[in-house]
């Protein structure tokens, strides 16, 4: 299990700590976790039983990592079908939390954590902050939302064991947000980085400068965002944006986080996930390098073991850079968020890359679906600068629809309008309205 040794040690310490371990060590105990780990789900969790027994397989079966393409997947639709307490592996003493995600669709799906699953969580999430810049004895201000949602308790248990101060704001209320940002001081913020952009757009028309602000880092993540989006909010606030990662079905946030130094990608702290890259369509691994969908095995938990999840996020597997462990390109899409215009595949990040490179734009912005006879046509909504004369606001749709055109190589309407609403949390991109036409 990790321990207070390993947060100390990264970065500014000496570099003695699991994330500088050689691959060889990390490969001796990702094999040796993931062992327990599928014992401890095929012996405790019905589901797991069945599902390996279906497929031939039994966990003495796994001699090396490479074995883990013989074990079944998990989809959400198998939490959905044991809601809400099904997958659970421990007894209901043994939990101490539950938390839950709502998704898009459906029941929610339900996870659970022992006091030792909180414990590793917390030092991952330490672990994390540490990476993205954050010291002990910074003031850091939480506007992940507190609650269900993974968000802002499991920041919030890192940030306290990191040894720094939480500012538990929560979500929304810009205005408290702000007062308290000013009165307090914090040193880094972490949020989504749609919200983020709401903060900054606030200040701005309070007649502030952002850059004047106390905060030096923040860890924004939650949602895809693009590097133009990074360059917004880093020259925005003046600080550095590192990106971190995680979902509840594998923990929550502190799966994966970026390192302030590198700004490379999102490092996966491989002692207690495994990842693999599969391809969607198939399920088999892809190649060393490819893009595909993620698939992640947890390797330590308790309450709530999970084999082989398919997060449906696409990226692809780095070799480690500030540390020995992978990285994670930026993600950028999930696959149910692709769109298919005209047979050509494109997704609402590529738009956004383009969107922040025209300073006549803001990176708010909706991607809205509709039904031109057989086919689908998409109308991109963006949100324009304030001030901009008519004249000047023809020219950037015009500019937008022919860059969509040229980089994308697909056929958009653009519509530009003085305010893009993208929903409370994380940024809702695609609006959907092919089905009631
Ligand atoms: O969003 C956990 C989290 C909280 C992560 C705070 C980071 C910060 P869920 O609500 O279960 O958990 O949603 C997980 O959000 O599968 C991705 O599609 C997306 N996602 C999370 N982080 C990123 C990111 C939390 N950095 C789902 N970049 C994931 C892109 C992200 N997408």
């Amino acid at each position: 299990m990790a321990s207070t040794a390993d947060i100390t040690s990264t970065h500014h310490g000496p570099q003695t700590g699991i994330e500088y371990a050689s691959r060889d060590e990390i490969t001796a105990l990702q094999t040796a976790r993931a062992k327990n780990t599928l014992r401890h789900a095929y012996f405790n969790v019905p589901h797991y039983k069945k599902a390996f027994d279906e497929k031939g397989v039994h966990p003495d079966d796994f001699k090396e990592l490479a074995d883990f393409a013989k074990f079944p997947l998990t989809d959400k639709s198998d939490l959905r079908e044991n809601y809400p307490f099904g997958m659970f592996a421990v007894q209901k003493h043994q939990l101490v939390r539950v938390h839950a995600s709502s998704g898009t669709t459906g029941l929610p799906t339900v996870v659970g954590y022992t006091r030792n699953d909180i414990e590793v969580w917390a030092d991952l999430m330490a672990r994390s902050l540490r990476a993205g810049g954050v010291r002990p004895g910074d003031r850091v201000q939480v506007t992940f939302g507190y609650g269900l949602f993974t968000g802002g308790l499991g920041a919030h248990y890192g940030v306290e064991k990191l040894g720094a101060t939480a500012i538990p704001t929560s979500g929304g209320q810009t205005e408290r947000q702000l007062q308290i940002m000013k009165d307090f001081q914090p040193d880094a913020i972490m949020g989504t980085p749609s919200y983020m952009l709401n903060v900054l757009d606030r200040l701005r028309a309070d007649g502030q400068d952002p850059r004047e602000s106390s905060i030096r880092v923040g860890i924004f993540g939650s949602e895809p965002w693009s590097e133009g989006m990074r360059r917004d909010l880093q020259d925005g606030f003046g600080i550095d944006a590192t990106d971190i990662y995680g979902l509840s079905e594998v923990m929550g946030p502190g799966v994966a986080q970026e390192s302030i130094e590198t700004k490379d990608g999102l490092t996966v702290w491989e002692d207690h996930f495994y990842p693999e890259i599969i391809d969607p369509e198939t399920l088999e691994p892809v190649a060393e390098g490819e893009v595909g969908e993620l698939v992640i095995t947890p390797l330590t938990k308790e309450a709530f073991p999970v084999v082989r999840y398919r997060t449906h996020d696409l990226t692809r597997l780095l070799p480690g850079t500030a540390f020995s462990m992978r990285r994670l390109e930026r993600i950028s899409a999930r696959d149910d968020d692709m769109i298919i215009l005209r047979g050509v595949n494109c997704f609402p990040s590529q738009f956004e890359e383009l969107i922040t490179q025209d300073s006549n734009l803001r990176p708010r912005y909706q991607c809205v679906l509709s039904k031109r006879g057989r086919m689908d046509h998409l109308t991109l909504v963006v949100e324009h600068a304030p001030d901009r004369t008519a004249d000047e606001l023809a020219e950037t749709q015009r500019h937008l629809r022919k860059q969509i055109k040229d980089r994308i190589g697909v056929t958009v309407d653009v519509e530009l309008q003085a305010e893009v609403g993208t929903g409370e949390g994380k940024a809702k991109r695609i609006v959907d309205n092919r089905a009631k036409e």
